[in-house]
């Protein structure tokens, strides 16, 4: 029987397990990355592993995320991620150098390699061809310490692509149909392939802009095979020597199929507040906008500033609109400014920004109350620009661009006739700002710089025998990780201190949670459906950890979440019946007997008993043995640690 992409360079680094789908596997990790608002946790638990050099053939440490200085702590952590990754091997990419999945599809990413990224967009290096996935920084942390990384081996989807793309009309609105179709669960526990006629239609960085936002999905990951189009990429950033051919076998089997015509599709939106609550850009065509922001690690690449610099060229944005672009790397901002599209661009009157995450993260350009504000990003949570009330649409650059100009949704098929867009034969390459780590032998003259700000991770106890507790919040269906632990210019500063960041927690949903749980000394959560979709961040486990918080209960989990959970010694578990979710509120005393027992012998199920209400509900959970283990011992750290 033949292979998937997937399966094959899965199975090609199998290191434990076997190829069964559900099951857990543990994979060889040739590849990881870390970015700022991740790292400085990453690298403090990398270093209480007390491994000396990173075992991966590529580590590399990005500043991306936490640019905006306006204290001492951004800065501190910058120096901090800095000289650690100098010391232990790792390679340094400056702030100003871009955003962390850009440069590395840019100059390091390569097919049929193994990539794992705290953060949970690794998966743009899907564009040419790896299996590049999301972590916790725990996760990245083991993996630089030459560690397995474990993950249930995922269902394959094949998307089969046909046609091509219409003037106009954007990868962008690819993966938005994709979201409108399978919805942000409907990748969970799969792996999205892309595969068909249509796929030789679409470069490298329109490929990565959708294998990108397939993390909306919820999947592991998506891919697109390496074919002639990733080699002329990889020529192009004088890369070739590390492309190979690969594709699935003509007889793969997929669990699923999906067939997307791209001559049929049009342009498209996600409207507030989901990556999945799409509409067409004619539809929402002659809405009044207040703000227009392009950029992010989905839609920053040359190809996209080229074909906003032409939109823009020659003309001046809507009064009533602010327009800022943030191109997504050092090398393009550089070829923009050789070419004279950055002028173009400066000319119409864009704000530019720096290489970086920017807006995407709060970190600077919140609408203004109540503003509508059309982004090509990935994720349009409530609050998530940092305006509680803001009005975030997402579109391509096309429709970004058209839509700044008009000052009103803009439907970029009325531009009139689009020329061809190509990307150069040679990408200006200059690598000046990625710091090469220090040999072995000379690691020991290297200072680690730790600020003030950085602060040890919360410890976390061996299971205890039995949970009783109070709940000390229930949340509805599709919480994501910016409710439970949020960002924004604020808070992200605080990513290395967690007693500070944990008074944050929550609250988006409940401004007391911080100080109830602290009363409570332990507690409960009580969640809906796709708990904790959206970031790799562990600090949405790390701050309940911080706050006593001893098991989450749900209808069920986002998978980066759920693994930050057990690595942080939180016990994850859904509602065998979901009914049982209805009859449990907020402050009820859940008590959980022999809970290592149980976990131990119970077949997967788990008694649990509302005492204030006075009836028993069965949890279930599917723990590998490893997974087990990690909760007996408090979490990844201490299992390693036992282990070791
Ligand atoms: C995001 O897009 O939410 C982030 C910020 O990149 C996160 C990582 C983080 O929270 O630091 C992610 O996607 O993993
Ligand atoms: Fe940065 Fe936004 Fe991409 Fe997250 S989604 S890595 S914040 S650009």
């Amino acid at each position: 029987m033949g292979m998937t992409l997937t399966e094959k360079i899965l199975s090609a680094h199998l290191v434990e397990g076997e190829m069964v789908k559900g099951t857990e596997i543990g994979i060889k990790i040739d590849q990881t990355l870390t970015q700022d608002a991740t790292g400085t946790m990453a690298y403090l638990e990398f270093e209480a592993m007390g491994v000396p050099r990173v075992k991966t053939e590529r580590s590399v440490a990005y500043i991306d995320h936490n640019t905006l200085q306006s204290g001492f702590e951004n800065a501190d952590d910058h120096r901090f991620i800095g000289s650690v990754a100098k010391k232990h091997g790792i390679y340094f990419s400056r702030p100003g150098n871009g955003i962390c999945h850009q440069v590395h599809l840019e100059r390091f990413g390569a097919p049929g390699k193994t990539l794992i990224g705290s953060d949970s967009h690794t998966p743009t290096g899907g564009g040419i061809g790896m299996i590049a996935i999301g972590a916790g920084g725990m996760d990245v942390a083991v993996a630089m310490g030459g560690g397995t990384y474990y993950i249930t081996c995922p269902k394959v989807v094949k998307v089969n692509l046909t046609g091509k793309l219409q003037p106009w009309v954007a990868a962008k609105d690819v993966i938005l149909e994709v979201l409108k179709r399978i919805s942000v669960k409907g990748g969970v526990g799969k792996v999205i392939e892309y595969c068909g006629e249509g796929v030789k239609t679409l470069s490298v960085p329109e490929r990565a802009t959708i294998t990108n936002m397939g993390a909306e999905l919820g999947a592991t990951t998506s891919i697109f095979p390496s074919d002639e189009v990733t080699k002329g990429f990889l020529k192009a950033q004088g890369r070739e020597d590390v492309y190979v051919p690969l594709s699935a076998d003509a007889d793969a089997v997929y669990d699923e199929e999906i067939n997307i015509n791209l001559s049929e599709l049009v342009p498209l939106a996600a409207c507030p507040h989901s990556p999945d609550n799409v509409k067409t850009a004619e539809d929402l065509s002659g809405m009044k906008i207040d703000q227009v922001c392009i950029g992010s690690c989905t839609n920053s690449s040359l190809l996209d500033m080229l074909k906003v610099a032409h939109i823009l060229k020659g003309k001046t944005v809507h009064p009533d609109v602010s327009l800022s672009i943030a191109p997504g790397s050092k090398q393009v901002l550089n070829m923009l400014a050789q070419n004279g599209a950055l002028s173009d661009m400066i000319d119409a009157g864009a704000r530019i920004l720096e290489s970086a995450c920017g807006p995407c993260i709060g970190m600077g350009q919140s609408p203004n109350s109540k503003g509508i504000s059309l982004r090509t990003f990935n994720r349009n949570f409530e609050g998530r620009s940092g305006t509680k009330d803001g009005q975030i649409y997402l579109v391509s650059p096309e429709t970004a661009a058209a839509s700044a100009l008009a000052g009103v949704f803009t439907d970029p098929r009325t531009l009139g006739e689009m020329p061809e867009f190509t990307l150069p034969e040679e990408f200006t390459i200059n690598d000046n700002m990625i710091v090469a780590p220090v040999p072995a032998e000379e690691m020991d003259s290297v200072e680690v710089l730790r600020g003030p700000n950085i602060k040890p991770f919360p410890v976390s106890e061996p299971l205890a025998e039995t949970i009783d507790a109070k709940v000390s919040l229930k949340v509805g269906d599709n919480i994501t990780t910016d409710h439970i632990m949020p960002a924004g210019a604020k808070i992200l500063p605080l990513r290395s201190n967690i007693p500070k960041i944990s008074e944050y927690c929550f609250a988006v949903c409940d401004e007391k949670f911080h100080d109830r749980a602290l009363e409570m000394g332990k507690s409960v959560i009580i969640g809906g459906s796709n708990y904790g979709q959206g970031s790799s961040r562990e600090h949405a486990a790390l701050a309940p950890l911080y706050l006593g918080v001893k098991a989450v209960i749900t209808k069920s989990f986002a998978r980066i979440h759920m693994a930050n959970l057990i690595n942080a010694g939180i016990v994850p578990m859904t509602f065998a019946d979901e009914a049982d979710y209805d009859k449990i509120d907020q402050t009820d005393e859940i008590v959980i007997e022999h809970i290592g027992e149980q976990i131990k012998n119970g077949n997967g199920k788990i008694v649990c008993e509302d005492r204030t209400k006075g009836f028993t509900f069965e949890c279930v959970t599917d723990f590998s043995q490893r997974q087990k283990d990690m909760l007996y011992a408090g979490g990844l750290l201490n299992y390693t640690k036992q282990n070791a």
